[in-house]
Parts: C-alpha cells; structure tokens; sequence
C-alpha cells in the first residue's frame, strides 16, 4: 500500500515510517521540522540523540534494504502538500503533523495562536487535497482524549446515543478540552467530521491517551534509528519524565493531588493501533472515532508504579506535589470506552510488563545527556499577562525560577 506519513520526523512518525516500511509499504514521510526548531527556541533536547532525516533513511537503506521517501515542507502550505498528495497518490494518508504539546499551546498568545493555525490550518488543507482527486483515500488522524476533558460520565469512542425531551439522536460525544493544544484537536475532529459529510471522505479519527516508550523492533535494530524522547516540562509527558526524573535521582513532579485520570499506551501499541486503523479503513463518507488507550492511570498511580519499578533496580525516587501549574481536576471520575480496536484484533502490552526493562533502562542509558534545568514546570495557565508574551522564550522553560513551588510529601521508595 502507499501511505504517506505526515510528521514522520516525530516521536510516533518515525517509528511508524519504519513499521510500515519493514512490512513491504511503499512509505513516504513529510516534515518541516517545526519540532526539531522548537527544541532550540526552548533549548530543549531529545534524550536519545536522533539523527537528521536524512541520515535515519540513510541508515534505514543500510539496515533494512528498504527505500523512505520524504519531503520537507509544511501542511500549512497548500500548494506543497497538494503537490506531494497528487505526485505519491497514497492510498493512506497517517498524521501525525501537528504541535502537540499542551504547555507550549499556553506559553502566551503567540505560541496559543502558531499551534491553532499550524495544526488547524494544516489539516484543512489534507482535506482539501483528499477532496480534489484523492477521495478513495483513508486519513488516520490523530486527534487525542484529551479533546474530552474529563467529564463526570462514562466517555464513549467519538459518539454518543441521547435522549433528550423525548427525541433521541446519536450525537458528537462533548469536547472539554483542557488547553489551546487539545481545542485544536477538536478544531480538527469537526473539521474531519463534516469533510466526510459533504466530500465522502473516509477517516479515522484516533483518540489518543498519553504514549510511553522509545523502544520498537525497528529502533531497537541500531542506535541511528533511534527515536526522540522527550522529558522536559514543555513537551515531556507525564510517564517518560517521571521516568527520566528517577533515573537523575530528581523527585518526579506530580501536579498538585495526582488524581488526574489519563488513558496510557506503550509506542509499540500506537504502531498496531495505526496499523490496524490503516488495514480496516472508514467507509465512504464515514468518520469513524476510535479511543486508542490500553490502561488508565493516575498521575500519582504512575509515580509510585516507578517508584516501585526504580527500587528493583536500585535507584530510590521521590515523589514531589508541585502546585499545578494547569487548570484541571485533580480528583475526578474517568471510564473511558475503548473496544473498537480490542475488536480489531490489538492485543496490547501492558505497563507493568516494561516499565522496569525498557523505559528505565532506556533513560539510565541516556541519563547523562539530560539537561536538569529543563524539568520544572514554569508555563502557568492562569497567567495570560503581557510580559509573558514579550519575554525570550527559552526563559520559560527552567532557565529561571519555576513557577510551581515544590513540596516533597514523600522523602523515600
Ligand atoms: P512530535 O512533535 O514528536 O511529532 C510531530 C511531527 O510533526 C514533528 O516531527 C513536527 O516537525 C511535524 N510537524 C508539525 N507541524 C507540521 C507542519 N505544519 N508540517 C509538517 N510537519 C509538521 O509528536 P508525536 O508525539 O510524534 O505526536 C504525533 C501526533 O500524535 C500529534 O498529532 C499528537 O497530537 C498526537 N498524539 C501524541 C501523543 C503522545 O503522547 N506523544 C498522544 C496523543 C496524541
Ligand atoms: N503531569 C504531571 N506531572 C508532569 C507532567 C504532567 O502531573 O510532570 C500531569 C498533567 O498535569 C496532566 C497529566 O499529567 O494531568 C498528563 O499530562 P502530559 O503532559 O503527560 O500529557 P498532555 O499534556 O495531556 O499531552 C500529551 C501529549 C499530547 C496528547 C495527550 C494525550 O503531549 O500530544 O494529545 O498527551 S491526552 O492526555 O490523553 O490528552
């Protein structure tokens, strides 16, 4: 099949590049880069030292035989990525293209304002070219739980049946995002959502939980391969900075109680979720929603499972409650549905079986890169104020003091 993966640079977008490929696909990824740029405004790192693009296709032909196409350019301009549609006619468009990093969305209006139109902007202009000549196309679409928020009722995959003063409907399940990332994110969804309608596009609209993980067969086959990892406050995520914040003996930072609910997935899962999305693909004019999560934790749950899994490797971690710098319920109902891929066929892998052989090994391995300073949080969500715009942005990410004053409530594993 040709599929073309946007945002095949990325943390998911590269491994998926590889999974495909190894498996006889004609593969062809588009980047920009924006998220390389983005690690020298912040003067963030990946932990794992990633190679250009060039260099990983490179080392893909060496290693695996097999041929990646690419091309740099931004969704954002249509006449590139209709020109890129057009010329490779895939037959699966995967994307992965967009900023995804809540803090980043909050830093102040201009970043608030770049991730909206990058991501929002970019994927209209997917569907416009799917709609002019590539209307038997799939676009699997990430899109993320987050765009549900956390509401006190069961969360259902993309749709729900109401009854209200009589009448019933199946309706778009309610969006409560929790930040101008996530409010893209649902920008999209509508976006994808009523492109089906009107055009008869097919899409598969993946709602996806916090991933965890570097590791899949196909990184693992050489160090060149490797995929990003990020740990610091702006674009980490909870389960691979607590990892990472155990292995430099830093207390892992839980914001505010922990309660915070969240759906979790090991990468490997992504890469069959993607997979099997790409394998079954939408009806005509059909959007399908699918929650793509295999296990829900708490933060602090989280936190004390790497506590846990640190002490059998002897490294003693610490639990800090930092203020939340977010606006979120910290104690809160979360059931999230998620068969539709279960039903597929994805058998998943589970936390507990990795979290002490892969993911700590993997930040031990890397931990003398890490750059410390970049681990506390400082983008405040309450904080909209003009100085904050005006300011060098690498400032805000650790350089100065954070803004969550940090209390350790827990000395010891
Ligand atoms: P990432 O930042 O590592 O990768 C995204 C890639 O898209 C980057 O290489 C970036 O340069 C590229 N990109 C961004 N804007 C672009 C544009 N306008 N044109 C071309 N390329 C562009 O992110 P990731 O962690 O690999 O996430 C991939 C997707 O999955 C995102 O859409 C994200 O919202 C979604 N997602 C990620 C997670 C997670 O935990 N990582 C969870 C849920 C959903
Ligand atoms: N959190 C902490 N401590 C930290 C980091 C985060 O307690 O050091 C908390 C946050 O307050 C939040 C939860 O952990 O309650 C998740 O935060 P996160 O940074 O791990 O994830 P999030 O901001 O939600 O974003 C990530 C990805 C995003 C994706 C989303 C899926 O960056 O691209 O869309 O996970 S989901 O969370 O399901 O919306």
């Amino acid at each position: 099949m040709r599929i073309m993966i946007l945002g095949g640079d990325g943390y998911l977008g590269w491994p998926t590049a590889m999974y495909f490929s190894t498996r006889g696909h004609d593969v062809h990824v588009v980047d920009n880069f924006a998220r390389r740029k983005a690690d020298e405004e912040l003067q963030a790192d990946s932990l794992t030292p990633i190679r250009s693009l060039d260099e990983r296709i490179h080392a893909w032909r060496e290693v695996s035989g097999k041929e990646i196409r690419s091309a740099v350019g931004t969704l954002t301009d249509y006449e590139f990525i209709s020109r890129e549609m057009n010329e490779f006619r895939p037959e699966t468009i995967i994307h992965y293209g967009e900023l995804r990093s809540a803090p980043y969305s909050m830093i102040d209006r201009e970043h608030a304002v770049y991730t909206q139109q990058n991501n929002i902007t970019g994927n209209l202009n997917v569907l416009w070219a799917m709609a002019d000549g590539l209307r038997e196309c799939h676009l699997v679409k990430l899109g993320t739980m987050g765009e549900y928020g956390t509401p006190n009722i069961d969360i259902e995959e993309g749709y729900i049946d109401i009854e209200h003063k009589g009448r019933k409907d199946r309706l778009p399940f309610p969006k409560q995002p929790g930040s101008f990332y996530h409010l893209s994110k649902v920008a999209d969804s509508n976006n994808i959502m009523f492109a089906c309608k009107i055009w008869g596009i097919r899409a598969t609209d993946l709602n996806q939980g916090v991933v965890y993980g570097v590791e899949t067969d196909e990184t693992k086959l050489d160090e060149r391969l490797c995929t990003r990892l990020d740990y610091d406050a702006i674009w980490g995520t909870a389960l691979n900075r607590f990892c990472i914040q155990a292995a430099l003996g830093e207390p892992m930072t839980v914001y505010g109680k922990g309660g915070q609910t969240r759906g979790f997935l090991d990468i490997r899962d992504t890469l069959a979720c993607v997979e099997l999305a790409t394998m079954n693909p939408a009806d005509r004019g059909e959007c399908r929603v699918f929650n793509q999560f295999t296990e829900q934790f708490s933060v602090l749950g989280l936190a004390e499972m790497v506590r846990d899994a640190a002490a059998k490797r002897d490294i003693k971690a610490t639990i800090a409650h930092l203020d939340n710098p977010r606006v979120e319920l910290e104690d809160h109902y979360f059931n999230a549905v998620h068969t539709k891929l279960l039903d597929l066929g994805l058998q998943p892998h589970f936390l507990s079986d990795t979290l002490v052989d892969s993911l700590l090994v993997t930040t031990e391995t890397y931990a003398t890169r890490a750059r410390r300073e970049t681990l506390l949080p400082d983008v405040n969500w309450r904080d909209a104020s003009d100085a904050k715009a005006g300011a060098p942005v690498a400032s805000k990410n650790g350089n100065q003091a954070p803004a969550a004053e940090m209390l350790v409530t827990e000395a010891e594993a």
